[in-house]
């Protein structure tokens, strides 16, 4: 049920809560927002819908249901977003009612994490929680239709209904992939040492959703010289490669972000998309500064990295291998801007503060350095010209019988610099 790209949309929040949560309002439906654009919607209208009661077939009362329409025929929206869980009654109703199709929560989250699924676990782990969710609507709609057809029961076979045969057939889909997902769990340290290592630091943007992950990877990969690499051609649009103010290039990744109150059943899917961070060599932990609940935005993504620590996903120090970054400081009060300590302060938007990232990035990845000296053939150009992209070449001595380079190198480069 993927929603094709550019479709023309509208994302509604249906808010029960009243008074003073008028900001959480507003920053839920941003996030909404957010996640709908992010897989290539185009947002048209978007509005906070206050619930005096939850109708039982179309969610929203009926003249809400009405001007809803009105607006979404205005803006000829293509996909209407309903930013709560909706039953597969309400969802018909509304489908009728408003003339487009209508996805709830869950599964606008489904089609993203089914885009940014990479490896094969986040992929099998993304269509068992769609089948299950499929699954949970059959079994609902079922009883209505039941109810509605008056037990004429044409449809199915003797002893079977229709929706009692699909709902057999996900049942053994649903088996098949756990299988798999076993399997793949068990040969996946093998997979992880036999993939060929992309040699260059990776480095992960990783954060809630709208913290500006997306943006500040725009912006770097804009600005910077991009890295003229055949490797680069064959990544996908989330990674790319730039060259720091060092010389050195690194492949930065943006990733899915984290989503307030993911569906429970989401969060095994979630953490399965996120296995790219684990080949990490930095974590960029991009937060909203200004966001009213910053801090516990912090606190969720590092209980989430923590999590895939204890499952090995992630090693257990990888909070020695990650910066945070405060986002959107131009929406900050300007005394909350002054430099506090290590923090590192932005703004994507705006571009301030973004040379400052790229050296602390440049900083962190040469900790680990080693300054090794080489002398090189004067017809080596070949070698030489690798030391420059893969480490900092801080002395160069060109004489008659070859070149004196002195150069920091990451251990494993080294390792594949010198013969063995
Ligand atoms: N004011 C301001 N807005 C920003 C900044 N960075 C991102 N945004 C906005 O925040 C929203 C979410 O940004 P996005 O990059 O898509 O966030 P992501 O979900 O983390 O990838 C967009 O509307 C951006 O324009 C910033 O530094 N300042
Ligand atoms: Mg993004």
């Amino acid at each position: 049920m993927t929603i094709s790209g550019a479709s023309r949309a509208a994302v509604l929040l249906p808010w029960e809560k009243s008074g003073h949560a008028a900001r959480a309002g507003e920053a839920r439906l941003a996030e909404a927002v957010g996640l709908a654009a992010s897989i290539g919607l185009v947002i048209t209208h978007s509005a906070i819908i206050p619930l005096r009661a939850r109708k039982p077939a179309t969610l929203f009362g009926e003249g809400q249901v009405a001007s809803i329409g009105a607006a979404i025929a205005e803006q000829e929206v293509a996909v209407a977003i309903v930013d709560a869980t909706l039953t597969p009654v309400q969802q018909r109703n509304l489908e009728r009612a408003w003339g487009c199709k209508v996805i709830d929560r869950t599964g606008l989250i489904l089609d993203i994490f089914g885009e940014r699924a990479r490896t094969s676990e986040g992929a099998l782990q993304v269509e068992l929680a769609h089948l299950d969710y499929q699954r949970s609507r059959l079994v609902r709609s079922w009883t209505h239709l039941e109810r509605q057809r008056g037990g004429f029961g044409f449809l199915g076979g003797p002893g079977e209904t229709q929706i009692e045969a699909d709902r057999r057939l996900i049942g053994n889909r649903i088996a098949r992939l756990r299988r798999e997902l076993e399997e793949v769990r068990r040969t996946r340290q093998l997979h992880r040492a036999a993939r060929k290592r992309v040699p260059y630091p990776i480095v992960a943007l990783v954060g809630y959703t709208n913290a500006g992950k997306s943006t500040l990877f725009n912006a770097l990969t804009g600005a910077a010289v991009h890295a003229e690499d055949q490797l680069f051609a064959t990544l996908d649009p989330t990674m790319r490669g730039i060259v720091l103010p060092s010389g050195r290039q690194i492949i930065l990744s943006d990733t899915v972000g984290f989503i307030s109150e993911l569906p429970t059943e989401l969060v095994a899917a979630f953490r399965a998309t996120l296995e790219e961070v684990a080949e990490a060599d930095l974590l960029l932990h991009i937060r909203d500064a200004a966001h009213p609940d910053t801090a516990a935005q912090r606190s969720d993504v590092i209980g989430v990295l923590d999590g895939m620590a204890a499952q090995g996903i992630l090693s257990a120090d990888w909070a020695q291998h990650s910066l945070e970054v405060l986002n959107k400081s131009d929406l900050l009060p300007h005394d909350a801007t002054a430099p506090a300590g290590n923090d590192i302060v932005i703004s994507a938007l705006t571009g301030t503060g973004l040379p400052g990232l790229l050296a602390a990035i440049d900083q962190r990845l040469s900790a680990s350095l080693e300054t090794l000296t080489y002398d090189l053939p004067a017809e080596d150009g070949a070698r030489l010209a690798w030391l420059y992209r893969h480490g900092e070449v801080i002395a160069r001595d060109d004489r008659e019988d070859g070149v004196h380079v002195t150069v920091r190198l990451a251990p494993a480069d080294r390792a594949r610099f010198e013969p063995g």
